[in-house]
């Protein structure tokens, strides 16, 4: 009873299930919540970096029409800091005290009767402030620096050797800017309380957590607060953790004894739901002079904020992505008084993969060998790390198809030798790694009176497609029609479900249904176990197979029966199991965790005058494992190029110094990659089904973004001969 093969229900790709209610207006994201008597928040941010507050005034706003309340540190009720699961740590309980952080800390929430009335009545709050200096800048010592904050870095072999074997040796220093998320839905949160208990609506990636976070903070048991999240409006990281804003709503709330509501501004997004850490990156190879690597040395600083627990493994990457003997990867935070980062797309591998494959690139033009064959010499058979077996490796199909779909082999090798009408042409390529991020999951399966079945767990689908796949897998499982399957996610009362992160819940999430589904398969075959009217009979769970809306003999594909005449002929109402997955354990597996693989190969063409730099084409071969949904997946692919354009050429979140302000909090300000920025986008998937889990797939939402830069990168040094080592690459550098 696995499922490791396309299907007519799987793999080619349905429509998303949830277009109709989200192209109709029908989907409610958080900021739709409506109760009677809402009321509206309204946060007031810090003006400085650091200090104290030394004076707050909220008499002229208490006194606006409208204003219910106004909250600050010196009335806010105690709030203890919430839960902090991997990849989504608390963030500081907002208003506990008059310390500064950072630059737009929530120092006052007003509550109003409506949105206007709170905004107005923010701005007439008064605050003093005792001003410190700020640190700003990675490279202020004076900030704490925190080495291996999560024993995330990785030594193996003797780096000293490995160099001291080389004939050649390479050093470079890359860097790579702050970005920001920027999903297009404002981050929203709506709390309504009855009695002890307390409902969040919330933009959030990660329902269960805010669930367990609300809970602790406020001293509340899990079962008292209840969260829903059935639609976020994007968020690439930005809602995995559970941000100050989540709180203060939920505080607001039970303050003024009604519903809540908060939207954040555009400019808040900035400061308030997390960011890309920037990176200054040491970089150094040993290799032999046929390209065979004998020692790679990373280290990457990263910033991170005060009091704040972001993990991001920056330099980490390059001790699995090749088959080095020799690898010493450090991973060191700077903390600074910046907004708490968070998770954006490809947290530490979009930086990290810049840094290794431009550095690839730049030792294969030393030693004249072609950039992709480089990559091949140094191909990582086994996980370089462990020495155990992938349990899934399609990279070199990655690079094969690749090249042939780009016609990589018709470049010309030398800098600057390719022109097309008076542009420089460069062809440019990468390889990616994305790490294996799978978390505990639950779900529940039905099958109700008539056949059909009910599906759900707490997930989220934050525009992946979750509610789509998970209908097509659990149709697949029960050998339903899909439109006999109701799966349904984003409410905590469901089973247990991790983030949508790291690339991992399709993963968690198919196996806790494909275990919720073969458990249910065998309750019906309990009921059928001595049931002489049964063809049924004495089947065990490998002696069926189910089609056609029931269970059939394997030996026998003619009989069978329907689930609806197991119910009735047994009297049974409907059947119901509950399933989870845990991270395969490789001690018993004796496979490595293995994420998903990719090329990546990218033509620019670059105005030698005016330095003008377009991406014309970008192809991408990914292994994902067992892809549920072709379009959808293919969608996840063309989504992260168009981050990874943006983070290679325009994104750059900048701190104005000294006040800490961020100086480019709009959407006119802050460059995203956008339609008329877009090359023709080929995304090509390649593999067999991942042999760690049942379903057999990999997370492909964050693989599409690896490498891009770093591709773009290094078509531009073979353009132009300019080998640019820090992100974002801009028109002056190209001058
Ligand atoms: N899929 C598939 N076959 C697979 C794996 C995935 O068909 N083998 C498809 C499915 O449609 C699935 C989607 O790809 O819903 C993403 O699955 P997965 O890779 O498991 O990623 P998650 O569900 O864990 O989603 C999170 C991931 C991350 S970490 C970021 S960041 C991100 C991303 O997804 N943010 C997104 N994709 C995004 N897409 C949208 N539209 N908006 C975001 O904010
Ligand atoms: Mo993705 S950055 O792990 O939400």
């Amino acid at each position: 009873m696995t499922v490791t093969e396309t299907t007519a229900v799987l793999g080619a790709g349905i429509d998303r299930v949830d277009g109709p209610a989200k192209v109709t207006g029908r989907a409610a994201y958080p900021s739709d919540a409506a109760y009677p008597d809402l009321a509206y928040a309204a946060l007031v941010g810090s003006a400085v970096a650091a200090g104290r507050i030394s004076h707050i005034d909220a008499a002229a706003a208490c006194a606006e029409r409208g204003v219910l309340t106004v909250l600050t540190h010196e009335n806010a009720p105690k709030l203890e800091r919430g839960t902090s699961p991997p990849f989504a740590p608390a963030t500081p309980p907002p208003l506990q005290e008059d310390r500064i952080l950072h630059h737009g800390q929530y120092v006052a929430v007003v509550v109003a009767d409506t949105p206007q009335a709170a905004a107005a009545a923010a701005r007439l709050v008064a605050v003093s402030y005792e001003t410190s200096e700020p640190l700003l800048d990675a490279a202020d010592e004076r900030g704490e620096l925190l080495t291996d904050p999560w024993g995330f870095d990785t030594q193996r072999g003797d780096v000293a050797a490995g160099m001291a074997a080389a004939e050649i040796s390479y050093e470079a220093t890359f860097a790579t800017a702050e970005n920001t998320n920027n999903p297009l839905g404002l981050f929203a949160t709506v709390a309504a309380w009855n009695g002890d208990a307390v409902t969040v609506h919330d933009a959030t990636q990660f329902t269960s957590n805010v669930q367990a976070s609300v809970a602790q903070a406020f001293g509340l048991p899990q079962t008292a607060v209840r969260v829903l999240a059935p639609y976020l409006g994007g968020g690439f990281g930005s809602g995995l953790r559970v941000w100050p804003h989540t709180m203060l709503t939920v505080l607001a709330a039970r303050t003024v004894g009604r519903p809540v509501k908060t939207v954040l501004t555009r400019p808040q997004m900035f400061s308030g739901v997390g960011h890309r850490v920037d990176t200054v990156q040491t970089l150094k190879l040993g290799a032999k002079r046929d390209g065979e690597l004998t020692a790679i040395d990373h280290e990457a600083l990263q910033t991170v904020a005060l009091e704040d627990d972001n993990v991001e493994p920056v330099a980490y990457g390059s001790s699995v992505g090749y088959a080095c003997p020799n690898v010493s990867t450090r991973d060191l935070q700077r903390r600074l008084n910046i907004p708490v980062p968070g998770s954006m797309r490809a947290p530490g591998e979009a930086q990290g993969n810049f840094a290794l494959e431009s550095a690839l690139d730049e030792l294969s033009y030393e030693l004249g060998i072609d950039p992709l064959q480089l990559r091949l010499r140094n191909y990582a058979e086994q996980h370089p790390g462990s020495g155990l077996p992938w349990s899934s490796k399609a990279l070199r199909e990655c690079f094969a198809v690749g090249a042939e779909r780009f016609g990589w082999f018709s470049r010309e090798p030398a800098v600057g030798a390719m022109r097309d009408r008076g542009r420089c042409v460069g062809y440019g390529m990468a390889g990616a790694t994305y790490g294996w991020w799978q978390a505990h999951c639950e779900a529940r399966a039905t099958i109700a009176g008539d056949g059909s079945a009910f599906v759900r767990s707490a997930a989220n689908d934050i525009g992946t497609g979750t509610y789509t796949v998970m209908r097509q897998l659990s149709a697949e499982l029960l050998g339903l029609d899909p439109a006999r399957v109701r799966f349904d996610l984003g409410d905590s009362d469901m089973p247990y479900a991790p983030q949508a992160g790291g690339s991992g819940l399709t993963g968690a999430l198919g196996n806790a249904i494909d275990d919720a589904c073969k458990r249910l398969l065998q309750r019906f075959l309990d009921l059928t176990a001595d049931d002489d009217e049964s063809p049924l009979r004495g089947c065990s769970l490998d002696d069926v197979t189910t089609t056609d809306g029931g269970i059939r003999r394997r030996d026998d594909p003619g009989s069978g029966e329907r689930y609806e005449a197991i119910l009735a002929r047994h009297g049974v109402t409907d059947l119901t199991a509950d399933g989870e997955s845990n991270p395969p354990d490789p001690g018993q597996t004796g496979m490595a965790l293995t994420g998903a693989f990719g090329a990546k190969f990218v033509e620019v063409r670059v105005d030698p005058e005016l330095g003008l730099l377009r991406v014309v084409r970008v192809v991408s071969v990914i292994d994902g494992g067992r892809i549920l949904n072709e379009k959808l997946a293919r969608s996840q692919i063309v989504g992260a190029t168009v981050g990874g354009i943006g983070q290679a050429m325009f994104e750059e979140t900048i701190t104005d110094a000294p006040s800490g302000r961020i100086a480019n909090a709009t959407f006119g300000d802050y460059l995203v990659a956008v339609n008329a920025d877009m090359p023709d986008i080929d995304v090509v998937f390649v593999g067999a089904p991942d042999r760690n889990t049942a379903t057999g797939t990999k997370g492909v939402g964050e693989i599409g973004l690896v490498g891009v830069a770093a591709a773009i990168a290094n078509a531009v040094y073979h353009a132009t001969g300019r080998r640019l080592r820090s992100l974002p690459i801009t028109l002056d550098q190209l001058m």
